[in-house]
């Protein structure tokens, strides 16, 4: 696909649509998160709240998801709502993306697919909660997240609180350099993992303002490296919850998903669902908070970005 032949397919709300017209900060959401990532309400009212928090950063957030078979760059408040609401939605990665559109289905999109999508749409900021990335036993199962060789591939700076610590993060760190993707960690020498502020692991490379991660951005494609960026920006020290606590829900939580046999696409949202009900909601709580927070630093980002040209 590319910009001119998808355009048939896409969908930009029209205040979407606008900014990128003018060379305004535009951040693109991932909807795999609504559908799939958080029950409802608590998913609508997230989604609606970090739209929110862009716009007051003075960035426009366009929500990105496929609904019908079109490719939706931003959603209308009724859109984002039944969406949030809809029981039977897709998770659309790079895969399936084409399959939703060709057969006129609905499905949130993830960071894999949803970066496939901004690029389409020429947006290039991108804010999210954790990445997909090399599942605990992946030696065995071979599940690898798409997100990964889609950062490598494709130019958005993915905003998130770094890797899902359900995940092997040392392994998704690996894979990440392997690919040539860069991982900064924002203000941090250590990279964190999602509910927590801290993993075991040093911070490949470390930023301490949006203004550098903008720079980076570009001097990268000025080089003409293609792919993407990941910056990886620790929960808001309030909101966490700390490493050696989460370790003991991650692992039970692992295990209820092995003596189910769950497998594939249905891994990581299975393991959020029993983390959220382990911790009696608390993990959610913070899931919201570090999506919010990742929301803030990618708007700084954009108008970092749409001010340089
Ligand atoms: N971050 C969250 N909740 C989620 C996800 C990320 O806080 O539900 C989603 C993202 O869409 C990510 C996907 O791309 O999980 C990864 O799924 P998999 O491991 O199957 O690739
Ligand atoms: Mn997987």
């Amino acid at each position: 696909m590319t910009p001119e032949t998808a355009r048939p397919f896409i969908d930009i709300h029209a205040p979407v649509a606008a900014a990128l017209a003018a060379g305004k900060p535009v951040v693109a959401l991932e909807s795999t998160i609504i559908t799939h990532g958080m029950p409802y309400p608590d998913n609508s009212a997230m989604a609606a709240n970090v739209e929110k928090i862009i716009s007051n950063e003075g960035a426009v957030p366009a929500t990105i998801a496929v609904v019908n078979g079109r490719i939706k760059i931003g959603l209308s408040d009724g859109e984002r709502e039944s969406l949030a609401m809809t029981g039977g939605a897709m998770k659309l990665s790079r895969a399936d993306i084409a399959f939703a559109v060709a057969e006129g289905r609905t499905g949130g999109t993830t960071v894999a697919a949803t970066m496939i999508a901004a690029q389409l749409a020429g947006i290039k900021v991108f804010a999210t909660g954790g990445i997909g990335g090399v599942h605990k036993g992946a030696e065995k199962s071979f599940d690898i997240s798409a997100d990964l060789d889609e950062l490598a591939r494709t130019p958005v700076i993915v905003v998130s609180a770094g890797a899902k610590a359900i995940l092997d993060i040392e392994k998704t760190l690996e894979v990440l350099e392997t690919r040539g993707v860069p991982v900064v960690a924002y203000g941090s020498d250590i990279v964190p993992a999602f509910w927590s502020r801290k993993s075991p692991y040093a911070a490949p490379l470390r930023l301490d303002a949006p203004e550098k991660i903008a720079r980076l951005y570009e001097t990268r494609a000025a080089l003409g490296l293609d792919g993407g960026l990941l910056v990886a920006n620790p929960v808001p020290e309030s909101d966490e919850i700390a490493t050696e606590e989460m370790a003991g829900y991650i692992e039970a939580a692992q295990k209820a998903a092995e003596a189910q046999n769950i497998s594939g696409k249905a891994v990581t949202p299975f393991l959020l669902a029993k983390i959220l009900e382990l911790t009696n909601g608390a993990s959610l709580k913070t899931n919201i908070a570090l999506v919010e927070n990742n929301a803030r630093l990618a708007a700084k980002i954009a108008i970092s970005l749409a001010g340089k040209r």
